[in-house]
């Protein structure tokens, strides 16, 4: 008897044990994470959100791009935002049409960039945006939640998205997903003050899980993004869903006004996810930045530049990605007639920024 019960109890274990392995496996095998690895020591490749779609003087113009005006080439990292496609809306929540950004992120593919994705759901509890912090949201959605069904059928949407990512010959291809970020502050309904890190972990391994293991998305790369704030590596990882779940680990941190020593502390949070990042064998990003308007038409050289200069950083940070130009809400890259245009472009031709063409010839070294 005893035997007959311990025998599925071991069976799961194995099994368990074999899920994780199956994950490292694959993904130590991810073309995209080889590329990663292939050009980190190299430099760090430049990523902007939204940049095919808009920015700040054109929007939905073929081959457009801020980065591409102010600079001549394209980012090599391009960040597109999910919210919205978890209630079937047809455009995101800065009203990027869903069916654009598919395009995008496949062009993308093909000149040989990546892509990665944010998502800032809506609250299935009450219907209000990811902002909202009025009520409970992650104890109702995940496992043994009232709303656990509902928040299955908002993963079958975003992975009928993903799904969709495909090259010419029909075979999908890899790209990053960073759900949960900036869990460190109390500002989404999902962050510090919210749920417990018990809670959290739940829902940032459920989501993984039921992305690749039921709907299959083994091309999946999962990033963790805190906000900075944290002072060690155990801050850092007090919501670290596990190992078996995530393939890089990254840091959001702006600059806003009343930031002190920005460079500096930006530094300290940096430093702290690469030893981390380290440690465990994971690929290191910073996965959001940027000073909202750049009021500061040095801020290219005089702060990004300088947090990026050290080689224990450049060396150690895959890609760092500047947040959306929105005319309409703000910017956080420079565009061609702005006051930080010149300083941009000196930015970004430092040998150690890396945009698309230095990633392909990358590539083929
Ligand atoms: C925020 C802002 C918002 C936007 C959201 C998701 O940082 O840019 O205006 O809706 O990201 O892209």
């Amino acid at each position: 008897m005893k035997k007959l019960h311990l025998f599925p109890v071991v069976l799961s274990v194995l099994l368990m044990n074999n899920c994780n392995n199956i994950h490292t496996k694959k993904n130590i095998q991810n073309p995209l994470i080889q590329t990663l690895r292939h050009v980190q020591n190299k430099g760090v490749l430049f990523g902007h959100q939204d940049d095919l779609a808009y920015g700040m003087n054109w929007s939905y113009i073929d081959g457009e791009s801020d980065v591409k005006r102010v600079s001549g080439d394209y980012p090599a990292v391009f960040g597109w935002e999910l919210g919205g496609i978890e209630r079937g809306d047809a455009v995101n929540l800065d009203s990027v049409p869903f069916d654009k950004m598919k395009g995008y992120a496949i062009k993308v593919n093909q000149m040989g960039g990546m892509n990665t994705f944010s998502w800032h759901p809506y609250s299935l509890v009450n219907g209000e945006n990811a902002w909202n912090l009025d009520t409970t949201v992650v104890k109702h959605i995940i496992e043994k939640g009232n709303h656990h069904k509902e928040f299955i059928a908002q993963l079958d949407k975003v992975a009928t998205f993903f799904s969709q990512l495909k090259d010419k010959k029909g075979k999908p291809f890899p790209f990053i997903f960073r759900p949960w970020h900036e869990m460190g502050g109390s500002w989404f309904w999902w962050g510090k003050d919210l749920c417990t890190p018990a809670e959290y972990k739940s829902l940032f391994r459920f989501t993984i899980h039921y992305l690749k293991d039921i709907k299959g998305l083994k091309n999946m790369v999962v990033c963790y993004s805190p906000n900075g704030g944290y002072t060690n590596a155990e801050e850092y990882l007090t919501w670290y869903p596990g190992d078996d779940m995530v393939d890089m680990l990254g840091v959001d941190e702006y600059e806003w006004p009343g930031s002190e020593n920005w460079v500096t502390t930006t530094q300290k949070y940096l430093n702290i996810m690469i030893q981390v990042a380290k440690k465990k064998n994971k690929i290191a990003t910073f996965a959001e930045t940027g000073c909202e308007n750049i009021p500061d038409s040095l801020w290219f050289t005089q702060k990004l530049g300088k947090v990026l200069a050290p080689d224990s950083i450049s060396q150690n940070i895959s890609y760092v990605l500047l947040w959306r130009n929105d005319p309409k809400v703000h910017h956080f890259f420079s565009y061609d007639g702005s006051p930080s245009e010149n300083n941009a472009k000196e930015f970004l031709a430092q040998p150690n920024i890396l945009l698309l063409k230095d990633l392909n010839k990358l590539k083929h070294e």
